[in-house]
């Protein structure tokens, strides 16, 4: 597979431009490790630059000040443009990540397209309220733009997280720096070539490449950033809360890690069961925030839960992303393969039983047989820390009061699943775990109208969903008296 790769420069204010520095780092294909290109690294003073320019663009531009209505056309013309290049943004956004291209081009790329034209739906229902005020006064609210946005982004999902954090911040009318993942800066590019193709002016959407300690950390502690956004990390999480605190006290959102639970009652039906908890922990190689990987089965189908999923990964194939009868591929680098390993080494030494997988597999690239540990006890790191890799702990409870105990033994608090054929169980279990969603019977379904974030230390603020919009508007009161009114 090769592909020609026609964005490696920083966007600023229109234009795709080297860093400052004239530096460049490498981004590498994880089926082989081997370099696909060079990317401009930016830093602070790049990240100076964007920031004069979506200023600029905010303080004086068309984008705040045009209607809902017209920033919405422009956004449902990148949606489209979005889908044009389906097939090539798929295919770049699989060379960078190591995700399967079927479901990129679907989930990911057609997932973006529709995310855009969701909030471009949204941009021209913003509106504030009237106020019946005490006295001779008239009041009402103006939901404004919050200002220059910086988003940090991950590695994961590089396109949907580009534009579950872009397309709300655009129809609220705000401007903007996105910093994609060092790992994964390709299609953030692509992104803002189609963003000018479609209109949106010079300056609303700015993109600098780089690396988290340089250029992020400078989003982080502008004085000029209004608002950041991120997903990432806890620890980084907690640093970019830190340097928010520090500078100007701008708003932060933050979208963390998870380890997330998904617990099997007795009368589920295994077969579904299976599957879901399969696809829960093994989705996009384990590198998903929302991965269910703590695998939790009552007491009365565990043994034959335990040999149904043990059988049922003799069908999953690892391998080349870009093959359709792959079901996994390689971890997104070598740093993440080598801390994935090293949870596994770590499980087994804890006392764990590897029933299966748990080795790198192929000559090169960074590929993991999925592992599925049982005997895993609640206080080994395998059952409490984020591993981000394709690694299933299967527990054991007795009742459901032990089900919710155990659900909520952790510091995240990001999503659970519930699998049962009993209402009020589902129910139940529902009200009582602390995490942002909650799937009964199914897992991972995620709807751009579905409010998305954390609980806990998985953070707070929602991407997706009206949620997310207001985290890029702010209110503002205007009052005046209403003189020789009898109302
Ligand atoms: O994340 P980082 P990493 C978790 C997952 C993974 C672990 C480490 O467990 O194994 O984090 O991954 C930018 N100031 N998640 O190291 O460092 C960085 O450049 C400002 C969960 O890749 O948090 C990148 O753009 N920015 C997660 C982004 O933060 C900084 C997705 C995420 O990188 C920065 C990814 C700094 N000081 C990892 N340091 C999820 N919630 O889905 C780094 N960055």
């Amino acid at each position: 597979m090769t592909l020609e790769v026609k964005f490696t420069k920083l966007f600023i204010n229109g234009d795709f431009v080297d860093a400052i520095s004239e530096k460049t780092f490498e981004t590498r294909d994880p089926r082989t490790g081997d370099v696909i290109g060079r990317v401009a690294e930016g830093d602070k003073e790049d990240v100076d630059l964007a920031v004069k320019a979506a200023r600029k663009a905010f303080d004086h531009g068309k984008w705040p000040r045009m209607s809902g209505y017209e920033r919405g056309r422009i956004m449902m013309k990148y949606a489209d443009l979005i889908d044009q290049q389906k097939e090539e943004l798929a295919k770049l956004e699989c060379l960078d990540a190591g995700k399967l291209l079927a479901l990129t081009k679907v989930v990911d790329i057609e997932g973006s397209a529709d995310m855009l034209r969701y909030y471009a739906g949204a941009a021209d229902k913003i509106h504030g309220e009237t106020l019946k005020m005490a006295g001779n006064l008239h009041g009402y609210t103006l939901r404004e733009p919050i200002g220059v946005v910086g988003h940090i982004i991950p590695w994961n999902f590089p396109s949907l997280m580009f534009f579950s954090k872009v397309s709300p911040a655009l129809a609220a009318g705000c401007t903007m720096i996105v910093k994609p993942a060092e790992q994964t800066p390709l299609t953030a590019l692509y992104h803002a070539f189609l963003a000018k193709e479609a209109g949106i002016p010079d300056g609303v959407i700015n993109v600098v490449t780089g690396f988290g300690s340089t250029a992020g950390a400078s989003i982080a502690s502008h004085m000029d950033i209004d608002m950041v956004s991120f997903t990432g990390s806890t620890a980084v999480g907690r640093k970019i809360m830190e340097t928010a605190a520090k500078s100007n006290l701008k708003p932060v959102s933050l979208e963390l890690g998870g380890k997330s639970p998904i617990i099997i009652f007795d009368d589920a039906d295994i077969d579904m069961a299976v599957d879901l908890a399969r696809t829960a922990t093994f989705y996009n190689k384990g590198e998903a925030c929302i991965a269910g990987s703590r695998v939790y089965v009552q007491e009365g189908i565990y043994d034959k839960f335990v040999t149904k999923v043990t059988e049922s990964m003799k069908s999953w194939v690892v391998g080349d992303p870009f093959d359709p009868h792959v079901h996994q591929g390689p971890q997104v680098d070598k740093a993440q393969f080598e801390k994935v390993l090293s949870y596994i080494e770590h499980g087994k030494r804890e006392g764990a039983t590897l029933v299966t997988g748990g080795k790198p597999c192929g000559e090169k690239g960074y590929y993991i047989e999925p592992a599925i540990f049982t005997d895993v006890e609640e206080d080994m790191l395998i059952a409490k820390d984020e591993i981000f890799g394709p690694v299933m702990s299967l527990m054991k409870f007795k009742t459901i009061e032990e089900a919710i105990e155990k659900a909520n033994n952790t510091k995240y608090g990001l999503a659970a699943g519930v699998v049962t054929k009993d209402l009020n169980i589902a129910n139940r279990m529902s009200r009582s775990i602390r995490a942002g969603i909650i799937w009964i019977n199914c897992y991972l379904i995620i709807d751009r109208g579905c409010p998305f974030g954390g609980f806990k230390m998985s953070g707070f603020g929602k991407d997706s969903g009206m949620h997310a919009l207001e985290k890029y508007l702010q209110v503002k009161s205007v009052i005046t008296p209403i003189f020789d009114s009898p109302w």
